[in-house]
């Protein structure tokens, strides 16, 4: 017996069709949630080093890349086993492998927001050209709360419903191009998205959010004074949605371009 009936699963594959992004109570327990968080804190407080992969997106915001390359509690735990149940449905390949994951962390009193944008525009580098297009449906990404997330804490945020449409202009909004943690956004968020629309996704810990390639998100800065906001990141990738139109990508790699992507 897996952890969604069949009935959730139906629910969540239809709210990521239709608003590009769905909602998803309790993915992990407890108790997975207490060790995802001892994990960590180890890597956050410095008791495990990821060496380069700890960095900060744009300059700004703790970012650290692949947590599974130094600590074991990220490569195989709970989250991950319940995401796969329903990540193949989303990306419409059954027997998904983890294909990136990061960790977010912004500390209480973080004053910085991660602005308006859409994954794919990692694609490209400095970032992928405005009008083009990718399935939604290339990457599933799941951003799952290790403790309460409210707005004030930076909670994630969606507009529905946009994500089948070409890409709007994106821009480098902190760090040089050609780094791997340059911070993209949106160039004209209030031009390009109907921001009154703008869907917010408190979380309890161990609940999680899943958006897909294209779909546009934000979170604001962490205002509580007492606590941080964790947020554990990983993603599932249907690479035939990519090669199918490798021919209208110009220079895009053959692969998605995880690093960096918020
Ligand atoms: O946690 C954040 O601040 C941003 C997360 C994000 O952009 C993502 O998961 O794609």
């Amino acid at each position: 017996m897996g952890r969604f009936s069949e009935l959730e699963k139906l629910r969540i594959e239809t709210d990521f069709e239709s608003a590009g992004y769905a909602k998803i109570e309790n993915l992990v327990s407890a108790g997975a949630v207490a060790e995802l968080v001892a994990a960590y804190d180890d890597i956050i407080e410095g008791r495990v080093s990821c060496g380069e992969f700890d960095r900060n997106l744009g300059g700004l915001t703790r970012q650290v890349m692949m947590p599974h390359l130094c600590h074991p509690a990220f490569a195989e735990n709970e989250a991950i086993r319940n995401a796969q149940e329903i990540a193949g449905g989303l990306i419409r390949k059954p027997g998904p492998e983890l294909f990136f994951s990061m960790l977010i962390f912004k500390p209480p009193g973080h004053p910085h927001e991660t602005p308006w944008h859409q994954d794919m525009a990692y694609s490209g580098k400095p970032f992928t050209a405005a009008g083009s297009r990718l399935p939604n449906h290339a990457v599933a990404q799941f951003w799952l709360a290790l403790n309460d997330v409210d707005e004030e804490m930076g909670c994630m945020e969606f507009i529905p419903g946009v994500q089948n449409q070409p890409m709007p202009e994106h821009l480098v909004a902190s760090g040089k191009p050609d780094d791997e943690g340059r911070l993209l956004a949106m160039a004209h968020p209030s031009r390009d998205l109907d921001l009154s629309r703008a869907v917010k996704c408190p979380l309890k810990a161990g609940s999680a959010t899943v958006h897909g390639y294209a779909t546009p998100h934000f979170t604001g800065p962490n205002r509580s004074q007492t606590s941080g906001r964790r947020a554990f990141i990983f993603s599932f990738a249907n690479l035939d949605a990519f090669s199918s139109i490798a021919d209208q990508r110009g220079e895009w790699s053959q692969r998605p371009q995880p690093a960096g992507a918020p």
